[in-house]
């Protein structure tokens, strides 16, 4: 590790709490709730992380997340991943989390939020790490559940910063959604979806212009579209972008084909992002060394991400002076 991107401050965008399990997790958990797993060990389970596409991650992704049972388990799992990104001297982190998966099986909604929300405020007490917090909706889902658990998180409403969409994005495009983004919007919820992942560059002029987001998660499709390109620079849209993840679920078949270079000098506000990583091979820092190693990035470039992170986060002014 270089101490370039180790001593960087860093803020962490795109992060899924569920993609932070790693398998030691699902086996100490899975022993306190009594399940029984399909694989004989740990290093059975991680074997398994090989995939062709993004269907073929989610899949395990939702699979693996069944031994998250109690708030203590939200707990653990949170503060395991605040210690990681403490250690990469992450000082800010804006986390999504996927409430359907959970309710779905019969979970609790206080005791996802719940579990969450006590480590994010035990990492700003003990490190002065800050947090927001963004409920997602699953896409492969009807707009009629994502408008339930709008519902259902009425009670946390003051807990949530803002509201996603991820999950299968081909064949569930921003357009399924736009009823249920007004009505968030309407709640005062700041919005953001993921577009332009395995997607089309039209899925990422659909979410600013009928989703109405602020900030697009991936957006590497608008490498094909120049115009969407020069209004996404013109206009500074965040991309929270996910080097690691886009070569795991080979969105890129080699780092060194990765866009975020072409995009970065090209003026957009991009940003570098996790994603998954306990599925995806790192943290903030691993994918910070991927970009300098894989595809050539200089500490010019590693520096203006993360000064771009500043940028995109939702802290206040004054918070983010202290950043940078
Ligand atoms: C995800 Cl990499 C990715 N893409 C879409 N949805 C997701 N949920 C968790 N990780
Ligand atoms: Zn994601």
């Amino acid at each position: 590790m270089t101490s370039f991107i180790s001593e960087l401050p860093k803020v962490e965008l795109h992060l899924h709490i569920e993609g932070t399990l790693e398998p030691e997790m699902v086996f100490a958990l899975a022993q306190r709730n009594g399940i029984t797993l399909d694989y004989a060990d740990e290093s059975a389970l991680r074997a398994a992380y090989q995939f062709s596409d993004l269907q073929s991650f989610l899949d395990l992704y939702y699979q693996g997340m069944q031994v998250l049972q109690t708030e203590q388990d939200f707990f653990d799992l949170t503060w395991a991943y605040l210690e990681r990104s403490h250690a990469d001297n992450v000082r800010h982190v804006e986390v999504f989390f996927d409430p359907q998966a959970h309710t779905e099986r019969g979970v609790p909604l206080a005791a996802v939020i719940g579990g969450i929300v006590r480590a994010l405020e035990q990492a700003r007490r003990q490190w002065s790490l800050t947090s927001r917090l963004i409920l997602s909706f699953l896409r492969h889902l009807s707009q009629a559940a994502a408008f339930d658990t709008l519902r259902q998180a009425e009670p946390f409403r003051q807990q949530l910063s803002g509201i996603g969409l991820d999950s299968a994005e081909q064949g569930n495009p921003p357009t399924k959604f736009a009823q249920v983004y007004a009505a968030a919007q309407a709640q005062g919820y700041r919005l953001v979806a993921h577009a332009g992942e395995e997607g089309p560059a039209s899925y990422i002029r659909d979410a600013l212009d009928i989703l109405k987001v602020e900030r697009i998660d991936h957006g590497v499709a608008a490498i094909d579209d120049a115009p969407l390109m020069a209004r996404l620079a013109q206009e500074r849209i965040p991309l929270t972008v996910c080097p690691l993840s886009n070569l795991k679920l080979q969105v890129i078949n080699d780092m060194s084909e990765h866009p975020m270079l072409a995009l970065l000098h090209a003026g957009l506000c991009v940003t570098v992002n996790s994603d998954d990583p306990a599925y995806f091979g790192g943290y903030m820092n691993a994918n910070y060394r991927a970009l300098q190693q894989g595809l050539g990035a200089s500490e010019r470039d590693l520096l203006q991400l993360a000064l771009n992170s500043v940028e995109a986060c939702w802290l206040s002014p004054e918070e983010k002076a202290v950043l940078t």
